[in-house]
């Protein structure tokens, strides 16, 4: 049996369920309470020593990092593939997925936090700042997405990476402009997924 230490509202858990859920594997799920620190515990720091959720067991294997953990999945659990076959398209996939995790992922974070302080205490102009960082990525990706149905063709680690985030666009005070009609497509498509429908939005 599969066993996920996850925090719910995590995005980099949430990859990983929605990729347990594409697979349709069953899995135990730990709730790490990070609020109270429980991923400082010593027991949890032997699953992984930087202290963070999502931690990974299957069998006697123990796996942290999403992205590590996605491709561990897909590998081991090839049906559906998630990855291309070829390794220009698998590189393609690493690429966008460390851009959504590196690039978009944490400022999206960052305008939620924002926006979650009380008005008096919120920092406008970083918002606006912030916002604006997300909306060129938005352009970037809409230029990506041309005569595609999703980031590298089919549905792919790539797309799993950006789902988190990308489902609340109008949470974090985003509207798509008319300029942006593949990705407001892309998100249609991702939004009609099982696996997606599962993610809080
Ligand atoms: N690169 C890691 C990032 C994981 C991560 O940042 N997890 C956060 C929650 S969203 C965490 O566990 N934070 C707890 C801490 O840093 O103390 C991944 O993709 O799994």
């Amino acid at each position: 049996m599969i066993r996920l230490y996850d925090y719910p509202d995590c995005p980099f858990c949430q990859k990983v369920r929605v990729v347990l859920a594409e697979k349709d594997l069953e899995f135990e799920r730990v709730h790490v309470d990070l609020h109270k620190q429980e991923q400082r515990s010593p027991e949890f720091l032997k699953l992984n020593p930087y202290g963070r959720v999502p931690v990974l067991i299957d069998e006697d294997i123990v796996i942290y990092d999403s992205t590590i953990i996605d491709e561990y999945l897909d590998e081991e659990y090839p049906n559906p593939p998630l990855m291309p076959e070829d390794s220009a398209g698998r590189a393609r996939v690493r690429l966008l997925e460390d851009f959504a995790d590196n690039s978009f992922t944490p400022q999206a974070g960052m305008i939620m936090a924002e926006l979650h302080k009380p008005e008096a205490d919120r920092d406008a102009d970083r918002i606006r700042k912030l916002q604006g960082e997300v909306s060129r990525i938005l352009l970037r990706l809409e230029a990506g997405l041309d005569g595609k149905e999703y980031l590298a063709g089919d549905f792919s680690l790539a797309d799993v990476a950006f789902a988190p985030r990308i489902v609340l666009l109008s949470q974090l005070g985003i509207e798509l402009d008319a300029r942006l009609q593949n990705v407001a497509g892309w998100i249609t498509r991702l939004r009609e997924r099982p696996s997606i429908k599962l993610l809080p939005h």
